[in-house]
């Protein structure tokens, strides 16, 4: 199909290089021929034709397409807004028409006729002062304006005490409304691998008490009159955070919160009885066969072209007054009632490692940390939950080796003692040790040290009395980098004896 194309592409080009060539000869031998006075105002008639076509356009599309353009305001600030939009579309709108008419009557009325010459007009400075002040002046006085409205919109200390908060995160492809409950106080957020997951896309921290009563919601409900708080953000790419009616826009960062404040003016049964006074609503929807308006509903798009499936980034807003909010809110259910049945099942690593540790008081971890690999393996062989796997391992963090060789460093004592003391506490436990390097240097060298470097870690297990056989070493070279091996920190965490627990 593409070669096709691109062969249809080609005949095309080739076909009009032929008759731009054709077109240029039958011009020169025209141009003796040539009436240009008759032509001349021929051009003028047309232009005259084409000025009016123009206006008569521009008013039957805005006369049928205004229904479907700037819809109704329903906030506060969407009315100062579109007092702003209609006073400038007014004075564009003048400005205009008078230069539009102007260049066209001007083509019509001086087109070249003979005997007739151009009046050379080089310039006057009266006309150059009022066509640079007066427009300077009427710009001005339009940014004043925005800037004022800009500013009492983004005014936080104006914002009042009793309002709603409705957290909103935009993701490929869909939006996560997050309602902080009864108490009005979300539940913290912690970014890293333990509080993110399928179930938990937003990372709430449970053991955060505010997130107990936090719900999540289908869709986005207000209450009329009553000031609302929007705390946007992304999950992946940008998304712009867009309520038409409320003359609402806002982008969606990842990273960087961003938020609107807004107080919605009409509730939705009422923008409903709004529209049924409009003509246009009043005629059929073409699915449903009732008037539009009956089903009109308040929506939230996402106003960034942020992928594929970016049109499908809708939600329903429904603004209603308080008692009908109350009765809704009072029938959600805080996310937190249906996490917390596996929550108990699965606790988080440090609650593992402090039931281990006071289950068996002989293991005593000189300098571990939460962190580190002690804790790390002692959490993974507590956790029942956690299988026995070929791709779960853990990093010495306090293990270091001469320079090109497999000669373990004296500070090494520390931590290759704790896991002497976890082997033998743990005597059921197996490990394979795995040696790594970066990319520096000859691939089968760094094998060969790798390998040599697993060996000498078993080595010294082994000499404080650990079972061989419980034991494995080898070695994978510059193979499976944890992290970029273009910088000397990404070669330096390449650099590593890993530990894989295969029996527990
Ligand atoms: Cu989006």
């Amino acid at each position: 199909m593409v070669a096709f194309l691109s062969f249809v592409v080609v005949v095309l080009l080739m076909v009009v290089l032929v008759l731009v060539a054709r077109a240029s000869e039958i011009t020169s031998e025209l141009k003796d021929k040539f009436d240009y006075f008759n032509q001349s105002r021929l051009n003028g008639y047309l232009l005259m034709v084409f000025l009016i076509l123009m206006f008569v356009g521009s008013a039957y599309s805005f006369k049928e397409l205004m229904p479907v353009m700037l819809p109704k305001a329903a906030s506060i600030h969407g009315i100062q807004t579109d007092f702003l939009f209609n006073i400038t579309m007014l004075i564009i709108g003048i400005v205009f028409v008078l230069t539009q008419v102007a260049l066209f009557y001007f083509a019509y009325r001086y087109n070249e006729s003979q005997g007739h010459e151009a009046y050379f007009y080089t310039h006057n400075n009266t006309l150059e002062v009022i066509w640079t002040v007066i427009p300077s002046l009427v710009l001005t006085g339009l940014i004043a304006m925005g800037m004022f409205e800009w500013f009492r919109i983004f005014n936080s200390e104006a914002r009042a005490a009793d309002k709603m908060v409705i957290e909103v995160t935009g993701k490929q492809f869909n939006w996560i409304l997050r309602y902080p409950g009864k108490d009005n106080n979300f539940g913290n957020r912690v970014f890293d691998v333990d509080h993110i997951s399928p179930t938990n896309e937003l990372g709430i921290d449970w053991e955060d008490k505010n997130s107990h009563d936090d719900f999540m919601a289908d869709k986005i409900v207000l209450v009329k009159n009553k000031p609302v708080l929007m705390k946007l953000g992304a999950l992946d790419v940008l998304h712009s955070f867009y309520l038409p009616h409320f003359r609402v826009k806002m982008d969606c960062v990842p990273g960087i919160p961003t938020e609107f404040y807004f107080t919605p003016t009409m509730t939705t049964v009422e923008m409903q009885q709004y529209l049924s006074t409009q003509p246009w609503w009043q005629t059929n929807h073409p699915e449903t066969g009732e008037p539009r308006w009956k089903s009109f509903k308040y929506e939230l798009a996402c106003a960034e072209l942020c992928g594929k499936s970016h049109y499908g980034m809708q939600k329903e807003v429904l603004v209603v007054e308080q008692a009908e909010y109350d009765e809704w809110q009072s029938k959600q259910v805080a996310m937190y009632e249906t996490v917390k049945s596996t929550l108990a099942e699965k606790p988080g690593k440090v609650e593992v490692l402090e039931a281990s540790l006071a289950a068996k008081p002989s293991l005593e971890l000189k300098g571990a940390t939460e962190v580190g690999i002690e804790s790390q393996l002692v959490a993974f062989i507590n956790d029942d939950q956690r299988a026995v796997d070929k791709t779960t391992w853990f990093s010495f963090d306090r293990l270091t080796f001469e320079t090109g060789k497999a000669v373990i460093k004296a500070e090494s004592k520390e931590q290759l003692d704790n896991m002497v003391s976890i082997l033998k506490t743990y005597s059921n436990v197996e490990l394979k040790v795995g040696g790594y390097t970066d990319n520096v240097g000859d691939a089968k060298a760094n094998l060969k040290l790798s390998n040599e470097r697993a060996k000498a870690v078993v080595a010294a297990l082994v000499a404080e009395g650990i079972d061989a056989k419980r034991l494995v070493a080898e070695g994978y070279g510059q193979d499976h980098p944890v992290a970029d091996n273009k910088t000397d920190e990404g070669k330096a965490k390449s650099k590593r004896i890993d530990i894989c627990v295969t029996k527990k």
